[in-house]
């Protein structure tokens, strides 16, 4: 029988351990079915020789908008996923989008569908954004979503189009409870982000900085809050989206120290830019909208340190990019916030891409050296593994183990890239006219991307090496618990007091 492929001359990361160098992967029938020494070779078997350097699980990005009908100038499939394995993704899982008149939701994840099928280079997955949660929907169509693999939902409690009363995020959490699917939610305390931004406009400040200026942590820290408690009530695991501030992220970690089973994720954008970025050039006043994203860059440094922290310690489960593509210099995309000379920044639609950048960004901080922020365990975990867990592939995606897909990212030996790499638009892949981490030195970039043991992305002989009809749609198994766990009482009630309206 012998192996299809065998990479050796590497050192494995895996979500728990850094395995000694001589250690092997052979890959049979597109899956990793041997983790082992002095593996044996057939005369049909590839060898891939990583020339020293780390092996990491194909990167899992949970959170990616592609071919969004809000976002209709940045990426579709092709190019956001051609983009993802260039920076060693090879798993994603976007959103299908409810809109707020429709009454059901299977017509749109269908559409969504249309628009995936035979258009990936890399594996694909879908959330539902759910703006309209009916009866019918949470007590019937909710339950096809899952057999279908759609496991889990983002709410909003901002953006009038899409965001949700406390009273319809009670019975979405209580749906989740029957049926476990995984609740991904947007928090900011819409009410106060509307005040601000009427106030402002009034007083004329509509440049893209006061984007940053309309949405305080206070917003970001009040919805934080408020959402723990809907699901501590309801006993229900959520993952909180794009966190980026302290103040916020604390209500995270209390209630983790209380093994409320409350998940956190971050992205780039929250550790590596602050809301200076938002303010014009001189040549260009309106160039600040290529950073406007929600919740907004922060002010301070210290608000990056803070996220670097929560990036250590645990208190994030899962890093992704938010990739979220609006074109700088189309009419429909960022410049929508600008008619003629006025600058309008609540019509500049939201999100920077980043689905390329998010791996090596994290990996340059990886790692043992001095300037290390976090293991490479850590970063297998937080790009990778829980990701994974979260939302219903484990066994399947995200770690180098016997019985997984075969996704992998060999990085370069850091002796055959002393220079590092300068991120740079014109070497990326994705359909967005800039980067927001334009000129920014990482030290590392995947050399191999390899998705279910298929070469994808070589980076000295082709670049992109796949296809479009490579990536497949994921359906996914309900996600698991990563931090807590459900059962907990709530302070204040007594034992079993739930037990009377649950
Ligand atoms: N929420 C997202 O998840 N992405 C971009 C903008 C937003 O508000
Ligand atoms: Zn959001
Ligand atoms: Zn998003």
């Amino acid at each position: 029988m012998g192996f299809d492929l065998i990479v050796t001359n590497g050192i494995i990361v895996t979500a728990s351990e850094v395995l000694s160098p001589g250690i092997e992967i052979g890959i049979k029938n597109c899956k990793i079915s041997c983790v082992g020494l002095f593996l044996p070779r057939t005369e049909n078997t590839q060898i891939i020789d990583a020339r020293g350097g780390y092996i990491t699980p194909g990167g899992v990005d949970s959170h990616v908008h592609f071919a969004q009908d809000n976002c209709p100038t940045g990426d579709d499939f092709t190019t956001g996923s051609r983009s993802a394995i260039a920076g060693g993704t090879t798993t994603v899982i976007a959103f299908a989008s409810q809109e707020k008149t429709e009454t059901t939701v299977l017509p749109c994840v269908e559409k969504y569908h249309t628009r995936a099928k035979d258009q990936s280079y890399c594996d694909y997955g879908f959330h539902l954004i759910l703006t309209n949660p009916t009866p019918k929907i949470m007590a019937t169509e909710m339950l096809l979503m899952i057999e279908q693999g759609i496991t889990s939902v983002k709410l909003y409690m901002t953006y009038e189009p899409m965001k949700l009363g406390d009273a319809q995020v009670l019975d979405v959490l209580m749906a989740a409870r029957t049926l476990g699917f995984t609740t991904m939610v947007h928090a900011e305390n819409s009410d106060m982000i509307s005040l601000i931004t009427d106030r402002l406009e009034s007083a004329g400040h509509t440049a893209p900085y006061f984007h940053a200026i309309s949405r305080p942590q206070i917003a970001e820290n009040e919805a934080t809050y408020r959402i723990i408690s809907l699901a501590e009530l309801t006993d229900v695991p959520i993952l909180i989206v794009h966190m980026s501030s302290e103040t916020a992220m604390k209500h995270v970690r209390k209630a983790q120290t209380r093994m409320l089973p409350i998940h956190a994720e971050t992205c780039p954008q929250y550790l590596f830019l602050l809301s200076e970025r938002l303010k014009g050039t001189h040549e260009d006043a309106f160039e600040g909208a290529k950073c406007v994203c929600s919740p907004p860059l922060r002010h301070d440094p210290k608000d990056l340190e803070a996220m670097w922290q929560g990036i250590a310690n645990g208190t994030f489960t899962v890093f992704s990019s938010d990739h979220a593509p609006s074109n700088y210099h189309s009419s429909g995309g960022k410049k929508l916030g600008l008619k003629g000379d006025v600058m309008s920044y609540r019509d500049i639609p939201n999100g920077v891409p980043g689905v390329e950048t998010r791996l090596p960004l994290l990996f340059s901080y990886a790692g043992r050296e001095k300037d290390s922020r976090l293991s490479l365990q850590r970063f297998v975990q937080l790009t990778s593994s829980d990701p994974a867990k979260m939302y219903g592939l484990e066994g399947v995606k995200g770690n180098i183990a016997v019985g997984y897909d075969a996704d992998i990212v060999i990085w370069y030996n850091e002796k055959d890239l002393e220079e590092g790499v300068t991120i740079q638009q014109s070497e990326l892949h994705h359909g967005v006219d800039y980067t927001p981490f334009e000129g920014m030195k990482v030290k590392n970039w995947p050399r191999l991307t390899f998705l279910r043991g298929k070469k994808v992305w070589d980076r000295d002989n082709g670049g992109v090496v796949g296809d479009v009809l490579d990536g497949k749609f994921l359906r996914r198994g309900k996600g698991k618990i990563v931090v807590g766990r459900t059962g907990g009482e709530v302070n204040g009630m007594l034992p079993g007091e739930r037990d009377f309206w649950c």
